[in-house]
């Protein structure tokens, strides 16, 4: 009897085992990532030269008046969901400057932007830093960061961020609110005195000013302030996360074209990651950026989806079901059915110049994936009647930054924005904003 009760125990024990190993293994295929090249499915890429009924571009006027709206209405519709514009309220305040800030090297100002103009109403910080050392307006880096301005330099003179912030010890956030322990704690992501001593001022916003970062059904954020009346979440064709940050860059842009400091023609907006897939959606709907960065943005951001390499559709969609418009999730495991992919995300910038930038380990985010959009963007930009992409024939070695109107380099480590990225983002900067007309 006691015997039997043991076996009976020890079948229950192993029929519990394979349940669970079975339960696992039908997840892993889910969301099998692949790493393998070999295992990449063959792919055709919608053509950006060719209009959705089927006539070719064959000319600058053709892109402009029909082809770049048709792709942006796309994007919109399939991907990242429409965008409302400028709030008639918008207001801006300056709430504080330094003349002797970082040792005298710079200005330092900190501007409320008021969406609805109460005071009491939805805001975004954003922080500036001005180079000393340089007179009138001045072009700038604009950025959107992860843990409050405070988080991007030790200077104590930056207000903490009142904002909700993910949970994270080692940077000084402690119950979703950031304390004096995370002064400084993303610094080593921003080059602030290299970007003075080369002339730029530095601009950023905490994104969390934007939308809280986790999935709460639109109820926080931007989203509710332009719900129709009755409507409590954003339609399935609306905006999420990623639109919402996208849309604090444009406001950004709304308030340089009032500071007589800032040179707001020469303006590059740069994004790490889910922030460069923001900073490459602002840019393609923000014709007022000049120059656009993405660094490390992955699935969603400059990589091409139909590679299924590293991150997917279904993935980011399932981790993140709050970064997108609802209908992107129709095209969970179905890459190939979408009706545009992230090279013509690029082409929209065009003719100004975008650089992507990939990172050696950063597999996740597909760096062959990045450079090839990079590349299949270059016929759009010929067709503008710039350079387009040096050298995209083969992908470039390591550390071999290509600086044309495309820019692109892959440097070694992991995901991440180092002093690397930034030289290069200067000397790419240098190179086409000084370029411009004034
Ligand atoms: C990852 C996400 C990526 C990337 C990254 C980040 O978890 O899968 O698409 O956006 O987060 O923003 O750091």
């Amino acid at each position: 009897m006691r015997l039997n009760q043991t076996l009976q125990a020890h079948i229950l024990v192993l029929v519990v085992v394979v349940l669970i190993m079975s339960a696992t293994n039908v997840s892993a295929q889910q969301s099998a990532i692949n790493y393998d090249e070999s295992k990449v499915p063959a792919y055709t890429l919608p053509d950006p030269l060719v209009l959705s009924d089927g006539t070719r571009v064959a000319d600058a006027d053709t892109w402009r008046r029909k082809r770049r709206p048709e792709i942006l209405r796309l994007f919109e519709q399939h991907v990242y969901g429409k965008t409302p514009g400028k709030p008639a309220g918008l207001r801006f305040e300056t709430t504080s400057v330094d003349k002797t800030a970082l040792g005298g090297k710079a200005t330092r100002k900190e501007v409320s932007v008021y969406f609805t103009g109460k005071n009491d109403g939805p805001r975004m910080d954003l922080l500036l830093y001005l180079p000393n050392n340089k007179k009138g307006p001045v072009p700038a880096f604009l950025g959107l960061n992860f843990y409050g301005n405070h988080a991007i330099h030790p200077d104590p003179g930056i207000t903490l961020s009142k904002q909700w912030m993910r949970d994270n010890k080692n940077l000084g956030v402690v119950d979703n609110r950031a304390t004096e322990a995370s002064r400084g704690a993303g610094a080593k992501a921003w080059a602030v005195e290299r970007i003075l001593e080369r002339g730029y001022a530095l601009a950023t916003i905490y994104y969390g000013d934007l939308d809280p970062d986790f999935d709460d059904g639109f109820k926080n954020g931007v989203h509710p302030l332009f719900y129709k009346e009755g409507q409590t979440a954003p339609a399935p064709d609306e905006w999420g996360s990623i639109g919402a940050w996208a849309w604090g860059l444009s406001r950004a842009m709304d308030y340089f074209a009032t500071d007589p400091d800032i040179d707001s023609r020469r303006v590059a907006v740069m994004g790490h990651s889910r922030l460069g897939k923001a900073a490459l959606w602002a840019g393609a709907q923000d014709e007022r950026i000049a120059l656009v960065i993405s660094n490390n943005s992955g699935e969603g951001g400059a990589a091409l989806s139909r590679r299924k390499f590293g991150e997917t559709v279904e993935r980011i969609n399932t981790s993140f079901p709050h970064w997108f418009s609802a209908n992107f999730k129709k095209y969970n495991g179905k890459e190939e059915q979408l009706p545009v992919d992230q090279h013509m995300l690029l082409a929209l910038i065009a003719p100004r110049p975008v650089y992507v930038a990939s990172a050696e380990e950063d597999r996740w985010a597909d760096p062959r994936g990045e450079f090839l959009s990079a590349k299949h963007a270059d016929p759009v930009y010929r067709l503008l009647g710039t350079g387009g992409m040096a050298a995209a024939e083969k992908m470039p070695e390591l550390e071999q930054p290509i600086q044309s109107v495309i820019g692109y380099h892959i440097r070694r480590g992991g995901h991440a924005v180092t002093d690397y990225d930034w030289e290069r983002y200067m000397d790419f900067a240098d190179r086409h904003l000084r370029n411009l007309k004034k």
